[in-house]
């Protein structure tokens, strides 16, 4: 056979061992086919294979479809490896190659599509399963909005998924177990200081506000958000995170996953929106959507939210925006193309900031994998090539990666012990990925990571010293939860990559889209990263999910209560 569904056709009952219908896709998601996938081979936990190194059934993606990586008609392929380089093999990636049903935005159709009226109808169509998109869902059908959700990509969860660090949050049960003193107002202060006071203030004052209800919510939906640890640019430990030590992200995504099929929510994968229908009032009525089998075809609605992400990954537009992050590289899910911001502008919507990218400074050297804050938020340090410290590991990122790329060679390294290693379980996975160097003496790491042996030994002697008494002579570093003096020695190389894209749509407090007069456009709504306004010119880690959380469940209400008001 020369592919998946000639294999499976041979070997079962023709195209009804795949199809519903032979010759026809029941639907653009592949449920169906997903579904007859899992009841011959099981589901994730009976393919999981502890024996395997890398497993791909046993990912931070969570349970995606099966047809997300296993093609029937065309070349088969490890999603991971859009990220990762793993030897993986996939039986028939060598099949014959199709040209990629989304490469392409076709105008013709999209106009053929509008000319032809809609097809079906709705109240809320969300466009987008990240974050902010389940939230936004989420929260519209608990309204009593009839809710479609539509995703480009075959499986859900876009930057969101990739969240390792956690959400901020202020005035939580989960702060006064810890015994921590935080205001509303502290939270603002942050948040507007690390942007550098471009924030608009009045949504600022929001995401702090509503952060705690929006954990709660989070609760509501079987997320557990029981620890707490420090990100860069807080005062306070505010950044809520699993107890069980998982990255938030993908815990929290499998959760929305759940939550948004409980709660009725029709979730339409493969099925990508190209274009926003305005009448001639220049309100909302619908959205053309490029479905990977069912073609072109209008949805019409309401009300529409678009949660489409930022740009992170989008080369072109990093390069017109930041021509001096051209060529950086991306920790951003290979979702986060703009699109939603190129759709908003094709209808007169407003930017803001669009042009601020933030670079997070401690991307694996030469990879996409995110080291995230946390780590130094538990307690490691960050060397430059010599041995050095050169800057407070809790700095805000821009200037961490301002600093880091002032450093000889452009990178740093984050160094920690076997404390940090028991304490922040994410460290398994990067040294599972054969990121870390590890020694049991300082010297023997200096000479596996080329430090200087005798720089690194004072370095360490010296933050410890600074640990013991509570002052960070030499940078000021507010929080240091632990010294270095447990064995094993770690260090992973890092340097600044592209993370977040502060700017996009410009939104107002019901996260409406506002346009070039900085009027509403009726009917558009709009939370995350594809919007500007929240962050200023640069975000603090943890206030990712706090704005997807918080604007993306106002983004849901405000939109059901358009669409069902008389
Ligand atoms: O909010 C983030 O982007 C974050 C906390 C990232 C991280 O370093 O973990």
């Amino acid at each position: 056979a020369n592919d998946l569904a000639s294999f499976h056709k041979d070997k079962g009952d023709g195209c009804k061992t795949c199809h519903q219908t032979p010759g026809k896709v029941a639907d653009d998601s592949e449920n169906y086919i997903n579904g007859q996938c899992q009841s011959c081979h099981g589901d994730y936990s009976a393919l999981k294979n502890p024996k395997l190194k890398i497993d791909p059934h046993n990912s931070h993606l969570g349970d995606i479809h099966c047809t997300s990586c296993h093609k029937g008609h065309e070349q088969s392929k490890v999603y991971c490896n859009e990220c990762h380089s793993f030897d993986l093999k996939i039986p028939f990636n060598d099949a014959k190659k199709k040209e990629a049903w989304d490469a392409k935005w076709d105008q013709e159709k999209i106009q053929q599509a509008i000319a032809k009226g809609p097809v079906e109808s709705t109240d809320v169509v969300v466009i987008g399963a990240g974050s902010a998109g389940y939230n936004a869902a989420i929260a519209a059908k608990q309204a009593g909005a009839k809710v479609i959700l539509v995703e480009k990509a075959p499986f859900s969860g876009g930057n969101s998924m990739l969240a390792a660090g956690g959400m901020n949050a202020v005035g939580t049960p989960q702060q006064k177990a810890h015994h921590v003193e935080d205001k509303v107002e502290w939270f603002v202060e942050d948040t507007m200081k690390g942007g550098r006071y471009a924030n608009d203030p009045k949504l600022v004052e929001i995401l702090a506000e509503q952060s705690a209800s929006g954990v709660k919510w989070l609760e509501s939906l079987g997320v557990n958000m029981d620890d707490l640890k420090r990100s860069g640019g807080a005062r306070v430990d505010r950044t809520h995170r699993p107890a069980d030590g998982r990255s938030a992200g993908p815990t929290i995504v499998q959760a929305l996953r759940k939550a948004a099929d409980k709660y009725g929510v029709e979730t339409r994968l493969n099925s990508r929106a190209e274009k926003l229908v305005l009448n001639d009032d220049h309100q909302i009525v619908g959205v053309v959507v490029h479905g990977k089998h069912s073609g072109y075809y209008m949805l019409s609605a309401k009300s529409v939210v678009l949660t489409t992400g930022g740009y992170g990954y989008n080369k072109q537009m990093i390069a017109f925006y930041r021509p001096t992050f051209k060529g950086m590289t991306s920790s951003n899910n290979i979702t986060a193309t703009g699109d939603g911001i190129n759709m908003a502008k094709e209808i007169g919507a407003s930017m803001t900031d669009i042009d601020w990218i933030q670079a997070h400074p401690t991307i694996g050297m030469d990879s996409r994998i995110l080291i995230s804050e946390t780590v130094r938020g538990v307690g490691a340090i960050m060397v430059n090539a010599e041995g050095k410290r050169f800057v407070s590991e809790l700095t805000t990122r821009d200037r961490a990666s301002d600093a880091i790329l002032k450093q000889p060679g452009k990178f740093a390294w984050l160094v920690f012990d076997n404390q940090l290693y028991k304490k922040a379980k994410m460290v398994r996975g990067y040294d599972h990925l054969q990121m870390l160097k590890k020694a049991d003496t300082i010297a023997d790491l200096a000479k596996l990571t080329k430090m200087d042996a005798k720089l690194l030994a004072g370095t360490i002697s010296d933050y410890n010293e600074y640990q013991k008494t509570g002052d960070d002579k030499a940078f000021h570093r507010e929080d240091m939860p632990l010294n270095l003096t447990q064995p094993p020695y770690y260090a992973v190389k890092v340097a600044p990559g592209i993370h977040h894209t502060m700017g996009g749509v410009a939104i107002d407090t019901k996260a409406e889209v506002l346009d070039l007069q900085s009027w509403p456009i009726k009917g558009l709504y709009a939370a995350g990263e594809v919007t500007g306004g929240v962050h200023g010119y640069n975000r603090l880690g943890g206030n990712a999910i706090a704005d997807t959380v918080v604007f993306g469940k106002i983004a849901g209400e405000n939109a059901a209560t358009n669409a069902l008001k008389k």
